[in-house]
């Protein structure tokens, strides 16, 4: 009933300054997949960053864990309205990735294996914001929730947190990746509400 919603999202609780305007709390990790679970043998996995032209870095997934690791626990925010806290995860900070990158470029494009894209500011990815996780509460990340390696980005809506994650594209003009392409918000900041185009 209306009036029990609305009684209930109008009560102030503590912990709730966790929670972004519109979010509920889950204790659950749904899948959200716009299509079929990629399968990349390890052996030929790789990961780039490139400018459009070229290849500026790459890894296969030898030399990727080899790289320094952090563990970090985060809340993520989904844009269709679940919240889940506390994830705790472990990968490669992009910060690390980037480390001997020199760009002039203001915009990155994530691909994925599969297909996925999905874009953001290289601001975004850097300074302890962005991570390349592999392990999800200490297990395997599962390929359903992107494994072996997915992008996250916790402090924007869970759907640029791009799963089996491929590369980064850096370039000078911003170009929308898939779901930016169908109506939601080209930035995502759940703080701010930006589901969809014009919020
Ligand atoms: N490659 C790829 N990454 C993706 C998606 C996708 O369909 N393909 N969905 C996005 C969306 S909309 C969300 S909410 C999260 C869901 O992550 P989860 O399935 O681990 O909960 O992944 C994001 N990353
Ligand atoms: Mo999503």
């Amino acid at each position: 009933m209306a009036i029990i919603s609305k009684g209930f999202s109008g009560r102030r609780t503590a912990g709730d300054e966790k929670l972004p305007p519109g979010q509920y709390i889950t204790p659950d990790f749904p899948v959200l997949s716009a299509g079929p679970t990629p399968h990349v043998p390890l052996d030929q996995w790789e990961f780039t960053i490139d400018d459009g032209a070229s290849v500026l870095r790459r890894w296969d997934w030898k030399s990727f864990l080899d790289l320094p690791t952090e563990t970090f626990t985060v809340d993520i925010h989904c844009v269709t309205r679940w919240s889940k806290f506390g994830t705790a995860w472990e990968g490669v900070s992009l910060d690390t990735l980037f480390a001997d990158v020199k760009t002039d470029a203001s915009y990155a494009l994530v691909h994925s294996y599969g297909g996925y894209t999905t874009n953001l500011p290289l601001e975004d990815l850097l300074n302890k914001q962005a991570w390349i996780a592999f392990k999800y509460e200490n297990e395997d990340l599962a390929p359903e929730h992107g494994g072996p390696a997915r992008l996250l980005v916790p402090h924007l809506y869970l759907w640029k947190s791009a799963k089996w994650v491929h590369g980064i594209t850096l370039m000078n003009q911003d170009k929308p990746g898939f779901w930016e392409r169908l109506g939601y918000h080209n930035y995502g900041d759940p703080w701010r509400e930006q589901r969809y185009w014009g919020d």
